[in-house]
């Protein structure tokens, strides 16, 4: 069979178009895929909810590819080393203490998990904006990459979702959006976002996991984003509270979605 460009392009606007018209509305919306967001869309995908992720980059894998300053391993701790070995990374104790993985083998993993999960993974994707209706976030304003990079003025598009994760990092770029259009009073002590404090490893951990939460009614925050919006600890290139927050996220909004049904 000669091989007809056309019929190539053909194939890939169509299969792309129904992918994304599969992604307008969906149970859970998840902006970022770092370790966090696909840990989340992994899980949710696998409960049988529709999960769509948006991702900036070329990449998916946020930064999680460099280990610690380029050195591409990472440390987690026994909890996350669950998490690890249920997406098939090999998983090496060190010194009785920690466990060390490959962080490019943790990325390629954990998006296959969430892939294989069913979740849709939009990659040079930038979330810009959210909608809000009744005191509620409904969904996210959608537009490439390329168009935000190439400072173009051109309109957004829309996807509607129950619930959302703010999973954007140390950038928490949806979060500030909301507070900074809408003005609304956020679930934190001042009611805006707190932002981020200086390495604390030991406290970062545990409160990345306490701070995965609703921040606002249909909005929660997972991984790094958690921590900075209500005012904790960055961990520096241990990764385990990022995979138990994506974790704990997926199963919070899983009940919700639930008793919602
Ligand atoms: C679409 C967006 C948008 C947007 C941003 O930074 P991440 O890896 O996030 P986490 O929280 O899963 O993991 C954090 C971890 O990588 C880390 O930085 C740690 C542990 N740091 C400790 C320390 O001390 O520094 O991924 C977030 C992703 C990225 O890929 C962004 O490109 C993407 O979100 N993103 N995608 N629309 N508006 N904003
Ligand atoms: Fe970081």
């Amino acid at each position: 069979m000669a091989l007809d460009e056309v019929k190539i392009t053909q194939a890939i606007v169509e299969s792309f178009t129904k992918k994304l018209e599969e992604a307008l509305e969906v149970d859970v919306a998840i902006v970022g895929a770092g370790p966090s967001g696909l840990t989340a869309a992994y899980k949710l995908g696998r409960e049988g909810f529709r999960v769509a992720v948006f991702e900036r980059k070329l990449s998916i894998g946020g930064g999680m590819w460099g280990g610690g300053m380029m050195f591409n391993e990472i440390v987690v701790q026994e909890e996350g080393a669950r998490i690890l070995r249920e997406v098939g990374v090999e998983v090496r104790p060190w010194k009785e203490e920690y466990y060390t993985a490959d962080a490019v083998e943790c990325v390629c993993a954990l998006g296959l998990a969430a892939r294989k999960a069913g979740a849709k993974i939009f990659n040079l994707v930038s979330v810009e904006d959210v909608m809000v209706r009744e005191d509620r976030v409904v969904g996210l304003v959608i537009n490439w990459t390329a168009v935000e990079m190439g400072g173009l003025h051109v309109d957004p598009l829309a996807i509607r979702a129950r619930y959302v994760v703010e999973s954007t990092g140390h950038e928490l770029s949806v979060l500030h959006v909301l507070q900074r259009k809408m003005n609304v009073k956020l679930f934190t002590p001042s009611g805006k976002i707190e932002g981020e404090r200086s390495l604390w490893a030991e406290v970062a951990e545990t409160t990345t996991l306490e701070n995965t939460r609703e921040v606002y009614p249909g909005m929660f925050v997972a991984g790094m984003a958690a921590n900075a919006t209500f005012g904790s600890f960055r961990m520096g290139p241990i990764f385990g509270g990022m995979l138990l927050s994506g974790e704990k996220v997926a199963q919070e909004i899983a009940e919700r979605l639930r008793q919602e049904k």
